[in-house]
């Protein structure tokens, strides 16, 4: 007789998306759980290095810009805490387990923002990871979070170029402006391909996640597709990659690349970034002065219910 989990298989592996309420089982629950939400709360930690910038925007025009892209991240992380809440996880949950470090976030935002320069470099190289990533998660196979990702993937496309324009103005700039860009992209550039993960050959979560298509590609995969993409991206505007092992490989049609430091991304995604403290005190300190709104709207949830007996 076929089991429920055999059950499932077969739905997956003939395509279907898995809905809320459909039957699903507990690891594919668990996986999703802890991937979406650590996904939500890199959205919404992301928010703090380039919100470091927005009082310091050298025009008008690019605080705008920079304030909508902020307000975008803090909007994905929204609709990624309302898709894994279908998993039955509560938000405070999840938020519990960022503030106890079980939960992690991206390594990249363990970063400090530290010129005007990084904010292109975010916007280009952290969200171009991002897209590339996001892209092939608009597949995945459960449905709240394949949609989300169709929406998070064409803002981020906005942020990417948004970047990209910022880095590209800066290369035309004075000497000193350049340098600022370069410097950005090389202590940006390494941070930016950790956040594909580790090798396949090293990812504990890569086997189950492709056999219930919640990844539809592997780690190294995306990486190098980034990557391939990214490199002549720099050359356009004439930034160099801090990569001395970069060349093209004519055979295989792709750029070979040197190693990643894995240490310096252990140490980081084990909570010793060098912002680390610093993202969480953060958190901790606005979500704690933040309860009264949550206490208000649960008291207006309540008086509205009340209201229709
Ligand atoms: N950072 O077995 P795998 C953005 C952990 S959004 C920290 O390969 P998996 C937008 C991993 O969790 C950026 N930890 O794991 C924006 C696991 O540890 P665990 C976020 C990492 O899940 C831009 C362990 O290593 N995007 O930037 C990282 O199969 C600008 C073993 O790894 C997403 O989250 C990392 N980079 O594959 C916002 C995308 N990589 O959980 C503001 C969705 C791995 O057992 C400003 N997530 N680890 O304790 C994914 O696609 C996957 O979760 C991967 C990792 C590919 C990140």
């Amino acid at each position: 007789m076929e089991t429920n989990d055999t059950k499932f298989q077969t739905r997956i592996d003939e395509g279907e998306f898995v809905e809320p309420k459909d039957s699903m089982p507990d690891g594919y629950r668990h996986h999703l759980i802890r991937q979406m939400s650590q996904h939500a709360h890199s959205e919404v930690i992301g928010m703090q290095p380039e919100g470091n910038w927005i009082s310091r925007a050298p025009s008008l025009r690019a605080k705008q810009i920079l304030l909508a892209k902020i307000q975008d991240e803090g909007g994905h992380g929204l609709y990624l805490y309302s898709a894994a809440e279908t998993l039955g996880i509560s938000r405070s949950e999840m938020i519990n387990q960022l503030h106890s470090g079980k939960a992690k976030y991206s390594n990249i935002f363990n970063y400090p923002a530290l010129t005007w320069a990084d904010i292109g470099a975010i916007g280009w190289l952290v969200d171009g990871a991002a897209i590339v990533n996001q892209i092939s998660l608009q597949r995945t196979s459960y449905g709240p979070y394949s949609r989300a990702m169709i929406r998070i993937c064409k803002e981020e496309s906005f942020h990417q170029r948004q970047g990209y324009e910022i880095m590209a103005k800066m290369m035309k700039g004075t000497k000193e402006q350049q340098e600022m860009a370069q410097d950005a992209m090389n202590r940006w550039w390494w941070p930016a391909l950790m956040m594909f993960g580790p090798h396949d050959t090293d990812s504990p979560h890569s086997s189950d996640a492709f056999k219930w298509k919640i990844k539809r590609e592997g780690n190294d995969e995306l990486r190098q597709k980034f990557i391939d993409k990214t490199v002549q991206q720099a050359e356009v505007i004439g930034l160099t990659i801090p990569d001395k092992e970069l060349k093209w490989n004519e055979k295989k049609n792709i750029y070979d690349h040197g190693e990643i430091n894995w240490n310096e991304f252990h140490q980081v995604i084990s909570g010793n970034g060098p912002c680390n403290k610093q993202r969480m005190e953060h958190h901790i300190k606005y979500h704690e002065e933040g309860a009264w709104v949550r206490e208000a709207a649960e008291a207006y949830k309540k008086e509205k219910s009340n209201s229709k007996i």
